[in-house]
């Protein structure tokens, strides 16, 4: 299996700076070595350059950064819609979750140009269903599904050919909800778990549904991964930290799930801020469950291809 790796130094969309490390920090945890692990082959086009595009405006005051953030968009757009042609698996390692507004509609381009349906699992505390108008930090990270779901007008960023169908995306995670997303999650029918469903009702679950329908149908599965889906007791390197996250066995069990599934098309890796731990421990840990994406099972023989039981 060959993956991409494509850094995406992006900050702007995030209330605080720091994401620009991310990509960087993902590298020096190790993050190649241990998908070159896994057995894939992995190459690595090092960080994006940020490409300056038209000026773009909007009336709502309060949007930070907007156009630093639309021309990384457009940049990443680009960028994403190619590798989505060149390799197995593109894994776009961030910077902060306005990525997802360039990645998105790539890994939907794709599944489109396929003729098949693209499916999102969203790992991350919020949903980032916010519009440019219903954002009240101005944040662009707190926006990307409304936008590639064409919930609203975004003329500030590309053209959506292909908008994601928000009932093929199912949400893990969730504890910090605007009304106007969970106004958005209800009309538009968004497969929404928040901690207390993962609580009652644990991960495997909801999980097993999300996979199976992406099996029915032979869909393409874009994974977008913001390490604030993570307790901020094991990842506190996050900018938007919401205690109450997911555990290291949740989201592990996540990773081998979806590895098992063979479904996975494309990756987003975000909103690591290393200037917010010690000693990398957050993009190490990150690395080692990205690295569970790919692979064996601990149990599993060398060279054989079963998927982690013991055989019978
Ligand atoms: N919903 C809040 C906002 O729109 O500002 C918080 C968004 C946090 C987004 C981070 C990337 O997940
Ligand atoms: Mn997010
Ligand atoms: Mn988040
Ligand atoms: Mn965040």
């Amino acid at each position: 299996m060959q993956a991409q790796i494509i850094g995406a130094p992006i900050q702007s969309g995030a209330g605080q700076p720091g994401c620009i490390m991310g990509p960087d920090a993902l590298r020096t945890a190790g993050l190649v070595a241990a998908l070159e692990g896994q057995g894939v082959t992995v190459s690595d086009r090092g960080n994006l350059a940020l490409v300056e595009g038209p000026k773009v405006t909007h009336p709502n005051p309060v949007l930070k950064n907007l156009q630093h953030t639309a021309d990384w968009v457009r940049t990443l757009r680009g960028a994403a819609d190619k590798a989505m042609e060149e390799t197995d698996i593109p894994i776009f390692i961030g910077g902060d979750h306005s990525m997802a507004a360039a990645t998105l509609p790539a890994a939907a381009n794709r599944a489109a140009r396929a003729g098949k349906p693209l499916f999102v699992l969203w790992l991350d505390a919020h949903p980032d269903m916010n519009t440019l108008e219903s954002t009240v930090s101005g944040n662009l990270h707190g926006c990307p599904v409304a936008y590639a779901a064409n919930l609203a007008p975004f003329p500030v960023f590309p053209e959506v050919p292909n908008p994601v169908d928000p009932t093929r995306i199912t949400m893990l995670g969730l504890r910090s909800v605007d009304p106007p997303e969970a106004e958005a999650i209800h009309a538009t029918g968004v497969d929404a778990y928040d901690m207390r469903a993962i609580d009652e009702r644990g991960v495997a679950e909801p999980l097993r549904a999300f996979l199976e329908r992406v099996a029915a149908e032979d869909g393409h599965l874009h994974l977008s991964f913001d390490v604030d889906f993570l307790d901020p007791a094991i990842a506190p390197a996050v900018g938007t930290t919401v205690p109450g996250g997911a555990t290291f066995r949740e989201a592990h069990l996540i990773m081998e799930m979806v590895h098992d599934s063979g479904r996975l098309t494309s990756l987003d890796l975000v909103e690591l801020n290393p200037f917010l731990d010690d000693r990398g421990r957050t993009a190490l840990l990150v690395t080692d469950l990205v690295a569970s994406l790919f692979g064996r099972r601990v149990l599993d023989r060398p060279n054989r291809p079963n998927a982690g039981r013991l055989a019978a």
